[in-house]
């Protein structure tokens, strides 16, 4: 499962890249199909038969009003997802108009909204984030939240597992060992494993193919995957399989579970195109086992990890992403959280590209630096990647683009700006970059004029002490000055948060929110999200834990995945307690409330006093 907008792009570039070498290639997207055979009139009387067989006492309130509903959420559920598909805009004034679809507990979070101009909560609930006019929004909104209540359902009367971007997650998520995976693979589907069962066994008859690719960029995909692949192999187990995807580069490196390849006949590590070349042969017999590139096999019972190391294909010779055979009017628009940058994760269909492989900075303490996606930087010229945009308005008729880099470089940035004005393509771009001086408020503008509406970047902690130490590159100053240059010429500014990272005290935690605040007040970023640190085995933190203070868990032994690793800071700061308040903070600021606020009133803990004085960043702004 990934997010519903927009395909998640592996399978656009393995079959554009195969394509070009000349293989026949398809690709399906199960997780949308499954997502739309469950949210329709067929999937709701199936979800209310499982709802049925459940004794009347298990019931819980929320499967009592579904079921009391049920003719209105039948009657309802066809046109409001044409409506999120973008098919059916007019029904939006019904949604808005809050009587057509049923409303379940879901709703209750529409009271809890505080409207700045009115305080009391006299009026509509809504009317701040959309005004009298945003009936597109609003409607979006409401049928977001209803899916939810329907989501919920799901998953208290059929598999608690379900989410819509992510199924089984904790099955694969850092689990040492394969067993809880393997007992939910041989336990009895469930109604959405039974779906996707079907949908699998669809797709091959409608593809044939000889080689099946699955794709997992997250744990929360695994399972699914595994479930397609013992589907397809128990009716066709001529078919190969092979897994690959970001989930598998990060957490399956030191893959030695046996029983993986019960499913899968290969894994495979990192980009996915030269193994693939190797593999490809190897199965049509002008290949030896001996000689593939980067990829986990069984022999034996054993599992072997084989790699002649034959060099990955350039950037600039992978070709051009397509998105041939995706369903791209089928995928659905969301407005799940009124928060700007989110936004365009869960809305709108994006085409999506990548500017450079891997990070031009690979330093920062905290990232997996030590994984190719990370660390083999490989650049294109503009040229090549305008080529590659053109290519892809042309194919699927849209112009947005969300440049999928961890950090795309400033310099190939700048020259891809020229080169979009000079072909004067019209299309908007945004992406995820690192604050670096480079960026001008010149080079702003002429991103902006070239298409860029937003950007996100990591201010991280906001603390000069930490950013050294997590080697970040930047200071809280010039992040001050480059956000203003981008706000200022019109681009949106999301600042990804960190709470939690060794050696952070209780004033740092004041001290970095009195900071996002004065950046919110100036007019800086416009949109951020505090994400708790976590400490992964292939960073700088996780590999040596001394630089940073602190001292790892034991990992738990086992044959399957690794990422997460538990540490010790004997700073001993309540990070969870802090960390409710640093959300709670910037959700707030994020909706222009509080900004005045003294930034201890937002933590339910006694905090000491900020020693950031008032003026810092506006003093940071006119230096
Ligand atoms: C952009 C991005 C996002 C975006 C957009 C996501 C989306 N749905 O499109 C946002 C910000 C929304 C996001 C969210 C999340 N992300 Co993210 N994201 C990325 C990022 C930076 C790029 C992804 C991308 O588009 N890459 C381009 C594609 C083409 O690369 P690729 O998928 O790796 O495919 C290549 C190879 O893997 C291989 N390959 C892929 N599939 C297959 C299959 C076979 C058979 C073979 C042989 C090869 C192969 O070949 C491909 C071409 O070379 C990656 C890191 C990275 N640099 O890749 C993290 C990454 C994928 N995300 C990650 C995570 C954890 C998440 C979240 C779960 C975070 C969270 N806790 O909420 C969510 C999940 C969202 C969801 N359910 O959709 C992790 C996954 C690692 C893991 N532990 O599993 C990564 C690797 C980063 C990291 N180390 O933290 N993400």
């Amino acid at each position: 499962m990934t997010q519903l907008n927009t395909p998640y792009p592996s399978s656009a570039y393995l079959t554009g890249f195969l394509r070009s070498r000349g293989t026949t290639a398809f690709q399906a997207d199960l997780a949308l199909a499954l997502v739309l055979d469950l949210f329709s009139p067929a999937g709701l009387l199936a979800i209310r038969a499982a709802l049925h067989t459940m004794p009347a006492a298990q019931r819980n309130e929320r499967l009592q009003a579904f079921d009391a509903e049920f003719d209105r959420y039948h009657a309802s559920i066809a046109p409001t997802l044409a409506f999120l598909q973008g098919r059916d805009p007019t029904l939006a004034h019904r949604i808005a108009g809050r009587a057509f679809l049923p409303e379940g507990p879901r709703f209750a979070t529409l009271d809890a909204y505080i409207d700045p101009g009115d305080p009391g909560g006299e009026g509509d609930p809504l009317a701040w984030a959309f005004g009298a006019l945003g009936q597109q929004d609003r409607a979006r909104h409401l049928a977001t939240l209803y899916l939810n209540d329907i989501a919920d359902v799901l998953r208290d009367a059929v598999d608690p597992r379900f989410e819509f971007v992510r199924y089984g997650e904790r099955l694969a998520m850092s689990q040492a060992t394969f067993d809880p995976l393997a007992q939910a693979l041989a336990a009895p589907p469930t109604l959405v494993d039974r779906r996707l069962h079907a949908l699998a066994l669809q797709a091959v008859a409608t593809h044939r193919p000889d080689v099946l690719l699955l794709s997992v960029p997250f744990p929360g995909a695994v399972y699914g995957a595994f479930r397609i692949a013992q589907a397809v192999k128990a009716a066709h187990p001529g078919i190969k399989t092979v897994l690959g995807g970001g989930y598998v580069n990060t957490e399956l490196r030191e893959l030695a579970e046996p029983r993986v390849f019960d499913y899968f006949d290969a894994v495979t590590l990192d980009a996915g195109e030269r193994p693939l070349l190797a593999l490809l042969e190897h199965f049509a017999g002008k290949r030896g086992a001996a000689r593939l590139v980067r990829t986990f096999i069984r022999q034996e019972g054993v599992v072997r990890y084989i790699d002649i190391g034959e060099a990955d294909i350039a950037f600039a010779d992978v070709g051009t992403p397509t998105w041939d055979g995706l369903p791209l009017d089928q995928y659905l628009s969301l407005l799940d959280m009124l928060n700007p940058m989110h936004r365009l994760w869960s809305d709108g269909r994006w085409n999506k590209l990548t500017v450079a492989h891997g990070c031009y900075w690979k330093k920062c303490s905290f990232c997996d630096v030590s994984l190719d996606y990370i660390s083999r930087f490989d650049a294109a010229t503009a040229e090549t990647l305008c080529d590659r945009i053109e290519a892809i308005v042309a194919e699927t008729g849209q112009t947005g683009f969300h440049f999928v880099d961890e950090a795309a470089p400033p310099k190939s940035l700048k020259a891809l700006a020229e080169e979009i004005q000079r072909r004067q393509l019209a299309i908007s771009w945004w992406g995820n970059i690192r604050f670096e001086k480079t960026f001008t408020p010149a080079l702003c503008q002429q991103l902006a004029d070239s298409g860029c509406i937003a950007i996100s970047g990591g201010l991280e902690v906001a603390s000069d002490r930490l950013l050294k130490l997590m080697q970040k590159g930047v200071s809280v100053d010039q992040v001050a000055r480059v956000t203003k240059g981008f706000s200022d010429a019109g681009i949106l500014v999301h600042a990804y948060l960190m709470y939690g990272f060794p050696t952070q005290t209780v004033q740092d935690t004041v001290d970095a929110l009195e900071l996002v605040r004065q950046l919110f007040a100036a007019g800086c970023i416009q949109s951020g999200f505090f994400h708790r640190f976590a400490c992964t085995v292939h960073s700088p933190v996780g590999r040596q834990p001394q630089d940073y203070g602190v001292t790892l868990l034991p990992l738990p032994p086992g044959p399957f995945a690794k990422n997460d690793i538990g540490f010790v800071d004997p700073t001993g700061t309540d990070h969870d307690t802090l960390g409710l308040g640093l959300k709670k903070a910037l959700y707030n600021y994020m909706h222009g409330i509080g900004v005045d606020e003294d930034v201890r009133s937002w933590f339910s803990m006694r905090v000491p006093k900020t020693t950031v004085a008032r003026q810092r960043i506006s003093r940071a702004l006119a230096a």
